[in-house]
């Protein structure tokens, strides 16, 4: 052990050596000389250095992108971009095992709707959950506009624990928007339908029987999930409804909803009538909903709601009578709705209107006290007019989308999609204070914390279409651009493109790293996706196979580098479930699992313990093993599955080849034992010289290396007993099993080593 960890040393010195040797040109190369040869300005330099992540250190800020039609989350850092994860979400990911394992199969299969499978998402707006209207770091959810869902992934873990189905709704598109203190997560409807499910209604009936609606989703933060009978629905008319935002501040207990489309137009382009489009943006002005949510969940409680499918669902009629509802018109398709980190203004873009609208929540409150409406539409809803909501209006340019805020007072950013611009202006003064330029054609965009009641400033990412010439071409379908820009000046400066090849992100949350709490380890033997103790779980020593009619269960371990149990005997046509829990403490000891041919996969972290399951419809020999790289003797890290024919027996009782080991061998075996030996003594001698129990990484590595310890009793019983009856191939191999386990601990002991040494231990009398 001590001789190979000096040969590696030995070896990175001579290779250093070499290096500086033969490289001492490049050595010598100055700054200057870099920027020539790689032809930088000093621009691009000042980014770079605005933007690089050195070695070892971390990210000020965490992204959660949409990843639209991958129906996953992709996490990255900022400023450097680097891409951290995917979040498996509404589609089947097997680096995760998500959907190839039960348990994350559980999850995915309560996104089926009517019975069907549905194995992916399209997924638009990601939100963090909100205390006092910022960001606390604990939760995040997700919405699918095909097929209209909510997920919710917990952020301790970064796993998706529960999906739900939109009652109502055949689809949707302003969700997921929190209220301040999580109390609801709103999800809009966008393409009106009937209400009721599997219900049809021809086109002709669509002002009468298609609804839209806002659900509004309880969310129980304690147990982490969404609760569906303690959610409802507003009904609203069939106006496409498009983004929404949550009141804060003095707009507390108030949502806004806009709408496209509100001509109700149904197209009929085969029937020779006008397309979608020029029938959809005919007339001037779309309708904002506004929404008093607070009084609307009281009607709701008091019984003022209708069932539909199950579902609470507040009439208009009924949101009209008890004034919770009103509308106010808004320009041509507006998309965007964002209301002010003060709670004052809500900003919405037109796609098709040159200017931001600012209403005022004031104005809004104070004609909804004087009934001052200047109608009603078409399903009784009281319009109050524009100029009386009105704050003001900022030409900004052409194709204004969304809007972010900044850590600095009264300003505000604004996508134009048909320029391809970032406006920055104030909506305080109404007036614009500086663009840039994007390639190519912006959707959203996000500056950190930029949607709470406290934005951080600093950086903003712009969410683009199109990446036409930014990048190495990779065939006619594009990635998407993310472009990072530093706001932190009063013009704003174009940093970095980081290429998304992950379906089409279309909005982004950014969170202050430290904010957030991520775990390392599960207690041992959690079904991660249930947070609680998973039934399969068995501790070192327990492992066994049940058998049950055509019934198989295995409840099996893995630590480095063992698979227990190491064959699995099955008869063709059994049902096989194979339960896996992870013993490690170490930090990043994941392992992973399948059975050949029989699609199943299983990430397993520390502590976690997961279950397999697959009918052995065929007969014949199917090897497992890990999947994650996990110690020098992962490849090892083996066993096989054997689906015998029905009713097969040996033919005698054959026992195992023999390796034919000599005595010799035995004896060598336990020479490196004993020296092994030494290394560890070294180790745990350093390790408990100093205050190690200060640090609970290291308490968990020394439990992992005990436990590898302890383990080694009954091989060297076993060794020492094969020897007395000269049976040298089992005493040979006892002993080497001996040395796996030290080989084991050793590493582990090395690896507390350097952590105590690189985190400051001090000694301890
Ligand atoms: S989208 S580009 Cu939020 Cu789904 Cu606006
Ligand atoms: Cu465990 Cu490889």
């Amino acid at each position: 052990m001590k001789t190979r960890i000096k040969q590696a040393v030995g070896l990175a010195l001579a290779a250093g050596f070499g290096l500086a040797a033969t490289s001492s040109a490049f050595a010598a190369e100055s700054l200057q000389d870099v920027m020539k040869r790689r032809g930088l300005s000093q621009q691009d330099l000042m980014a770079a250095a605005k933007t690089y992540v050195p070695t070892g250190k971390r990210d000020e800020f965490l992204a959660f992108s949409s990843g639209g039609q991958s129906g996953q989350i992709i996490v990255y850092g900022i400023p450097s971009m680097r891409i951290l994860k995917y979040i498996a979400v509404f589609t089947p990911e097997p680096w995760q095992g998500y959907g190839f394992d039960e348990n994350s199969k559980a999850v995915l299969r309560q996104g089926n709707i009517d019975g069907k499978e549905i194995n992916w998402g399209d997924t638009h707006h990601p939100a963090i959950s909100e205390t006092q209207g910022q960001y606390d770091g604990q939760f995040l959810f997700i919405n699918d506009k095909a097929n209209p869902r909510l997920a919710v992934i917990d952020l301790r873990d970064f796993e998706t624990k529960q999906i739900v189905v939109n009652p109502i709704f055949k689809s949707e598109h302003g969700g997921a928007f929190v209220t301040p203190n999580t109390e609801y997560v709103i999800e809009a409807a966008q393409y009106a339908s009937p209400l009721e499910n599997q219900k049809f209604e021809p086109l002709t009936s669509f002002n009468s029987k298609y609804r839209g609606g806002v659900t509004y989703w309880k969310f129980d933060r304690h147990e982490g999930r969404l609760v569906p009978n303690e959610s409802f629905s507003l009904e609203l008319p069939p106006y496409s409804q498009d983004l929404s935002d949550a009141g804060k501040g003095p707009s507390e207990g108030w949502s806004f909803t806009n709408s496209f489309c509100s001509e109700r137009y149904v197209g009929g382009i085969e029937k020779g009538r006008p397309p979608y489009e020029a029938g959809c943006s005919a007339k001037d002005t779309d309708y904002m909903h506004v929404v008093n949510w607070k009084k609307a969940a009281e009607l709701v409680k008091a019984g003022k709601a209708t069932k539909i499918n199950g579902h609470d669902v507040l009439p208009i009629e009924v949101a009209v009578k008890e004034g919770v509802l009103f509308l106010v018109p808004e320009p041509k398709s507006p998309h965007g709705v964002d209301v002010t980190p003060d709670g004052k203004f809500i900003t919405v873009s037109g796609k098709l209107d040159t200017h931001v609208s600012v209403y005022s929540f004031e104005n809004i409150m104070a004609a909804i006290k004087a009934g001052k409406f200047e109608s009603k539409d078409p399903y009784g809803i009281p319009v109050i007019a524009m100029k009386d909501a009105l704050h003001t209006q900022v030409e900004l340019g052409l194709g204004p989308l969304h809007t972010q805020y900044d850590a600095k007072n009264c300003v505000a950013y604004t996508s134009l999609y048909v320029d391809s611009q970032v406006a920055k202006w104030n909506y305080c003064e109404g007036k614009v204070l500086d663009k840039i330029s994007v390639h190519y054609n912006i959707g959203h965009l996000m500056t950190m914390e930029g949607d709470t009641m406290a934005p951080q400033g600093k950086y903003l990412v712009a969410l683009n279409k199109l990446s036409i010439d930014r990048f190495n071409p990779v065939g006619p379908l594009h990635p998407q651009n993310h472009q990072l820009i530093d706001i932190s000046n009063d013009k704003m400066q174009l940093l970095y493109d980081m290429p998304l090849p992950l379906g089409e992100p279309h909005y982004v949350v950014a969170i202050k790293a430290d904010k957030l709490k991520p775990a390392v380890r599960y207690k041992v033997g959690t079904d991660s996706r249930t947070d609680k103790p998973h039934p399969g779980a068995v501790r070192a020593g327990q492992e066994k196979t049940v058998r049950n009619g055509n019934k198989v269960e295995v409840f099996g371990t893995l630590i480095r580098s063992h698979i227990t149990p190491e064959t699995i005997e099955v008869e063709k046509g059994d049902e096989v479930t194979i339960h896996l829990t992870n013993l490690e403490r170490a930090q990043d000891e994941t392992h992973g699992f399948t059975v050949s041919t029989f699609n199943v996969h299983a990430s397993v972290e520390p502590g976690k313990t997961v279950t397999v399951k697959f009918k052995a419809d065929k007969e014949g020999v199917y090897p497992y093993y890990c999947t994650e790289f996990c110690s020098a003797l992962h490849l090892e890290m083996q066993g096989y599955l054997l689906v015998k024919p029905k009713g097969w027996k040996p033919e005698k009782d054959a026992s195992l080849a023999g390796a034919g080991y000599t005595e010799e061998d035995y004896k060598k075996t336990l020479k490196k034992v004993a020296d092994t030996q030494v290394v560890i003594d070294q180790v745990v001698g350093y390790i408990t010289s100093v205050n190690y129990t200060d640090f609970p990484d290291v308490v968990a590595m020394m439990e992992d290396a005990v436990d590898q310890l302890n383990r080694t009793k009954e091989a060297k019983a076993k060794h020492e007993d094969a020897a007395r009856g000269a049976d040298w191939d089992q005493a040979n191999l006892w002993a080497e099993q001996v040395w796996q386990y030290q080989v084991k601990a050793a590493d582990l002991g090395l690896r507390a080593k350097t952590y105590l040494e690189q985190n400051g231990a001090k000694k301890v009398e």
